[in-house]
């Protein structure tokens, strides 16, 4: 899985993909780098408690891939504007996290020169709906040149979503706010539009501006659908503490007033927005926690593990956590009733440890 920090230059994506990823940068860079990805680990109370239980040769985390794109310049005719290149990266990521700026700092230009987030979010949603309108205009354009020449059901079918989807778009209304069906998404989830891709804006403060979050926030969210996230996150502070030891960097944390790191805090957006849950496996060799979608049945949460493990699928031994931790054993959970065995369409629940009979 894959997220994207998209905005203009300078707004605090690298700062805040080293502070999350644990990277100490070279100043000199700042704002130029080329894209770069980081695996960042997904931090988990639940793994660590089972790694005490388990004690593991080797505990591992699940993972989630953070592309930072290059930002936005302004152009010789002053303006800013979205390049190929930066579409070309945008449009793998399965989510956007537009990054935007309240910091205020002279010595740090902001391409539109002056400081106001709400007028950045904006500009962002306009491009990217100009780039979907664009996109499907020349889609129906080919679609209708192709359906002369043959009768096709399937392109019927999806002209008939592109154009429901140009008529929204052209209302000026992104993409992920129309209600549109499986078969619907399926039939246009290779075009990778942009206003279609789950959306948090990430709004980077300074030490300053800690006493206008909410209102600064409340004010960007008016201007956007009601299941869009805004977090506040604090680029520059939060980097620094990162490189401070973890008691240090907590209590320097709570002097700021700043409740959750900007790590936590992106994690439990991107779970959220993208409809994500872990699930574990425990032993002796390894305790790891995985990825999947919230409805995952046992035999896809089976198929993440090892495609040998969905295709031979058995049943799934589970336990929940919270059941283990409380009885601390399997066969004491057996004994209260707690540890069952499912078949292939078992819902797999956030936090269930599972253990995958196969042939
Ligand atoms: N004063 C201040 N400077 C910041 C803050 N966040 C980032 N910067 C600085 O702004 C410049 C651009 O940041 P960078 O993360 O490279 O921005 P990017 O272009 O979006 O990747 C760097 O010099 C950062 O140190 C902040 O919260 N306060
Ligand atoms: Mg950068």
């Amino acid at each position: 899985m894959q997220i994207g920090l998209v905005g203009l230059q300078y707004s605090g994506k690298t700062t805040l993909l080293n502070t999350i990823a644990g990277i100490e940068e070279d100043p000199a860079a700042a704002g130029k780098k080329e894209a770069t990805i980081e695996v960042v680990k997904v931090p988990d109370e639940r793994l660590d408690k089972l790694t005490e239980i388990f004690n593991p040769k080797k505990t591992v985390y699940a993972t989630i891939e953070v592309f930072d794109t290059p930002g936005l310049r302004m152009s010789d005719d002053g303006k800013v504007k979205i390049t190929t290149s930066f579409l070309n990266h945008v449009r793998n990521n399965n989510a956007l996290f537009y990054v935007v700026r309240q910091f205020e700092d002279g010595t740090v230009s902001h391409p539109m020169n002056n400081i106001d987030p709400k007028r950045d979010v904006e500009f962002l949603e306009t491009e990217f709906l100009l780039y979907d309108l664009d996109f499907l205009e020349r889609r129906i354009a080919k679609l209708k040149k192709d359906l002369m020449k043959i009768k096709d059901d399937s392109l019927k079918f999806e002209l008939s979503i592109i154009e429901k989807c140009y008529a929204h778009i052209e209302e000026e209304k992104p993409l992920r706010m129309m209600n549109l069906s499986a078969d619907e998404l399926k039939a246009i989830s290779g075009f990778q539009l942009l206003t279609l891709k789950p959306l948090v804006v990430a709004i980077n403060f300074d030490e300053d501006s800690i006493d206008k979050v909410d209102e600064i926030i409340a004010s960007v969210k008016s201007g956007l659908h009601e299941s869009v996230e805004v977090i506040p996150f604090f680029a520059k502070i939060e980097y620094e503490l990162s490189l401070l030891d973890e008691e240090d960097r907590l209590s320097f944390m709570s002097d700021y007033g700043i409740k959750e790191s900007a790590l936590n805090k992106i994690l439990n957006a991107s779970y959220s927005i993208l409809g994500l849950q872990s699930f574990f496996t425990v032993g002796e060799d390894e305790c790891r926690a995985w990825t999947i979608k919230k409805g995952d049945t046992a035999q896809e949460a089976a198929g993440v593990i090892h495609t040998d493990f969905y295709n031979r699928f058995i049943r799934a031994e589970v336990v929940h956590y919270d059941d283990f931790m409380e009885h601390k054993t399997f066969a004491k959970c057996k004994e209260a009733g707690v540890w069952s065995l499912e078949g292939k369409d078992y819902v797999v629940k956030d936090g269930d440890i599972l253990n995958i009979r196969h042939s």
